[in-house]
């Protein structure tokens, strides 16, 4: 059985949904969590969402970040699978801006939860600090990095609209 060393799952529909999902990687990146990144399509690779998310708990992931576009499918076909936290990342479509995508992915039926962040680029970079987030409850280590993250964000809020 294959293992990984990695935390997190990024998982995506597309290769053209990358250029989002990276900014759920560059945050886990500064944060110092390690990520694998697959394309995995609900609906032009079901073998293979059904092969990863039987087994990603056994792999060893802790948790799953899902992003897809359109009738995005993937974050709750996952979330059915697999006891692990599902992020779901609507991904922004260019039909319907990302709104079919939210759609897709928040309105999940009771019992079969996915946490839903915001469309696109933020969505998928909260995503990554929310993975953190469930990590650094049982690592210290992680639980710092994330509280220097916070601050340092913070203080690069100026009060005044001028230097
Ligand atoms: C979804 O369809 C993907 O998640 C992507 O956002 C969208 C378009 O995919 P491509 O046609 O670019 O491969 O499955």
């Amino acid at each position: 059985m294959t293992t990984t060393t990695a935390p997190v799952a990024i998982i995506m529909g597309s290769r053209s949904d990358w250029p989002t999902m990276k900014h759920a990687a560059d945050a886990l990146d500064r944060l110092g969590v390690a990520w694998d990144a697959r394309v995995i399509s609900a609906h032009r690779t079901p073998a293979r969402l059904f092969d990863f998310a039987t087994t990603a708990r056994a792999t060893g992931y802790k948790v799953i970040i899902a992003g897809a576009g359109g009738a995005a499918h993937l974050p709750g076909m996952a979330a059915s699978m697999t006891p692990l936290p599902v992020l779901g990342v609507p991904v922004q479509s260019k039909a319907l801006k990302g709104l079919d995508s939210l759609l897709s992915i928040v309105q999940m039926p009771g019992g079969v939860p996915v946490a839903t962040l915001a469309i696109g680029e933020a969505g998928a970079k909260n995503a990554g600090i929310l993975a953190a987030q469930i990590l650094a409850l049982s690592d210290e280590g992680l639980a710092g990095r994330l509280e220097a993250f916070l601050e340092a964000q913070t203080e690069a809020v100026h009060e005044t609209v001028e230097d």
